[in-house]
C-alpha cells in the first residue's frame, strides 16, 4: 500500500514496519482480545512457553478494576487460590450492586513442560465504565521452577505496548451489538433504529455499507470508507472512529498537489449538512486505522464505532474487502503501475 508522505507527521514508509512490529514475544497471553461493556467475560490465559526450557510452575493473572465477579475454573494437577478485595467503588449487578470479589486468581503446585501448552481460565464480568476502544490489561505473573516472568507493563496513557519488554495481556473494548445481556446497554452508546448488513440508522443519520481495506502482512495501518447520509434537519459532524485491533482512528483527506498523492488529517471533524451524504472512499476521504494489533482479512468482519457530535457513538460492523479493493465487495485490482491506492 504505497503512501505518500503526508503533511502530518503520521504515515511511516512501508519499509520500516517490520522493525517495528517486532516486540518481545509474550509467554502469556489471552485467547480472547476483545470484551464489551456489561457483559461476561472469559479470559482464557495462554502460556505458550516456560523460562529458558523450564517448565512453568505457577500463574496469576490480576482482575483489574471494573472486572467484577471474577471466578477461576480449578485444573487438576494444580492447586487454586484467589484473593479478594474491595473494589474502588460498587458496580451495578444483576443482585443490586457489588462492591467487592476476586482481584488476583492463582494456580500453583503444577508442571508445565517448556515445549507443552496450558490454559487457565476465569470468568468475569466487564463493567459499562469502559467505552468501545477502550484496553483492559490483565497482568500476568508466570513462575518456572527457576526464574519467572511478571506480564505486567502497562503502556503509558498514548505510547504503544510494542515498545514494553513484558506486557500485560490485553483486551480491547468493542460495541456491545449482539443485545445478549438482560442489562441495559452501555449508556456510552447511541440508540440505533435499525441494523442490516448494508448499514446502520440512528436517528438521522444512516451509515451506509462501512468497510476495510485487507492489510497484507505486518501492516499496521488500514483504510476504511463508508457513507454518511445526513437525513435531518440539523447538521452534524463525523469525530472520530475505532474499530477492534487498532490502536487509533484518524478522519483523512487526501489530494494531489504537483502530481503528488498527500494525506491530512481532517481538523475537528467532517461536517455532513442536513440532506447531504458524504462518501469516504478510496482516494479521497478516509478513515484510517493505526497501530493494528492483527491484519484485516478479506471476508471477515470487524465490530468499530463511529462517533458524531450530534448522534453520538454508534456501533458498526464493518465487512473486510481484499488488498487494494476499489469497492466492498470488489476484487483487487491489477497488481502493477504505480497508483498510489489507500
Ligand atoms: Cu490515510
Amino acid at each position: 500500500m504505497p503512501h505518500a508522505r503526508p503533511r502530518a507527521a503520521l504515515v511511516l514508509a512501508p519499509a520500516l514496519l517490520p522493525l517495528l512490529a517486532s516486540a518481545a514475544s509474550a509467554h502469556a497471553v489471552l485467547e480472547r482480545k476483545e470484551a464489551a461493556p456489561n457483559a461476561a467475560y472469559r479470559g482464557v490465559v495462554q502460556i505458550m512457553h516456560g523460562c529458558d526450557g523450564r517448565p512453568t510452575t505457577r500463574v496469576s493473572v490480576t482482575i483489574p478494576e471494573g472486572v467484577t465477579g471474577a471466578k477461576p475454573m480449578p485444573k487438576p494437577g494444580w492447586t487454586l487460590a484467589t484473593t479478594r478485595s474491595a473494589y474502588a467503588k460498587p458496580y451495578p449487578s444483576f443482585h443490586g450492586t457489588v462492591s467487592e470479589g476476586v482481584t488476583t486468581i492463582t494456580w500453583s503446585g503444577g508442571s508445565l513442560p517448556d515445549d507443552q501448552v496450558d490454559e487457565f481460565t476465569f470468568l468475569a464480568r466487564v463493567s459499562d465504565d469502559f467505552a468501545p476502544g477502550a484496553t483492559i490489561y490483565f497482568p500476568v505473573e508466570q513462575d518456572c521452577s527457576e526464574g519467572g516472568y511478571h506480564w505486567s507493563e502497562v503502556p503509558a496513557p498514548g505510547e504503544g505496548a510494542r515498545a514494553l519488554k513484558s506486557p500485560a495481556p490485553a483486551v480491547r473494548i468493542v460495541a456491545n451489538t449482539a443485545g445478549k445481556t438482560a442489562a441495559p446497554a452501555a449508556p456510552a452508546l447511541a440508540k440505533t433504529d435499525a441494523k442490516t448488513e448494508a448499514g446502520t440508522r440512528a436517528g438521522a443519520l444512516a451509515i451506509e455499507t462501512p468497510w476495510l481495506r485487507a492489510t497484507p502482512g505486518g501492516a499496521k495501518v488500514a483504510g476504511g470508507y463508508v457513507t454518511l447520509r445526513n437525513t435531518g434537519a440539523e447538521p452534524d459532524r463525523l469525530t472520530g472512529a475505532t474499530i477492534a485491533r487498532a490502536g487509533r482512528g484518524e478522519i483523512h483527506s487526501m489530494s494531489t498537489e504537483n502530481g503528488v498523492m498527500k494525506m491530512a488529517s481532517v481538523e475537528g471533524g467532517l461536517p455532513i449538512a442536513p440532506g447531504e451524504s458524504v462518501a469516504l472512499k478510496p482516494g479521497g476521504l478516509h478513515l484510517m486505522f493505526l497501530d493494528l494489533t492483527e491484519g484485516l482479512r478479506a471476508g471477515e468482519t470487524v465490530s468499530g464505532t463511529l462517533t458524531f457530535e450530534r448522534a453520538g457513538t454508534i456501533p458498526v460492523t464493518f465487512s473486510v474487502a481484499p488488498i487494494g479493493a476499489q469497492a466492498p465487495g470488489a476484487a483487487a485490482p491489477e497488481t502493477g503501475g504505480h497508483a498510489h491506492h489507500h
